[in-house]
């Protein structure tokens, strides 16, 4: 009986890092940007979490932080050199350089929340 359990116990955990890992390689479809859109920044995600920006334009990104942990506090555009302070419970627009083609990634200060742009 004992043994019976166990097993069903490891089958789970299999189970279960076999979801994590089908989770983490998931895509998120493609969002179109427009000038309306809202970021959602909350538990864990930003949503939506890949935007396709046009290139060669100035564009606004607006976060909406509504996650108060500190994790969340910043949002940082590796590539662009931008950090932008997000106090919660607010919108905060983000101001994007003209970006050529590209892939551009943004996280929280810690790599915890992570988006990417995909401008073309
Ligand atoms: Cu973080």
């Amino acid at each position: 009986m004992m043994s019976v359990l166990v097993n069903v116990l490891g089958l789970l955990l299999i189970l279960g890092i076999a979801w994590w890992f089908w989770l983490a390689g998931r895509k998120s479809p493609l969002q179109h940007y427009q000038e309306s859109l809202v970021i959602l920044v909350k538990d864990g995600v930003y949503e939506p979490d890949r935007i396709e920006v046009p290139a060669g334009r100035e564009i606004i990104l607006n976060f909406q932080r509504e996650d108060a942990s500190p994790c969340a506090e910043y949002v940082v555009f590796p590539d662009l050199n931008i950090s932008k302070q997000l106090p919660v419970n607010q919108i905060t627009e983000v101001q994007l350089p003209k970006l050529e083609k590209g892939e551009y990634p943004f996280t929280c200060q810690m790599k915890m929340y992570r988006g990417l742009l995909v401008a073309g």
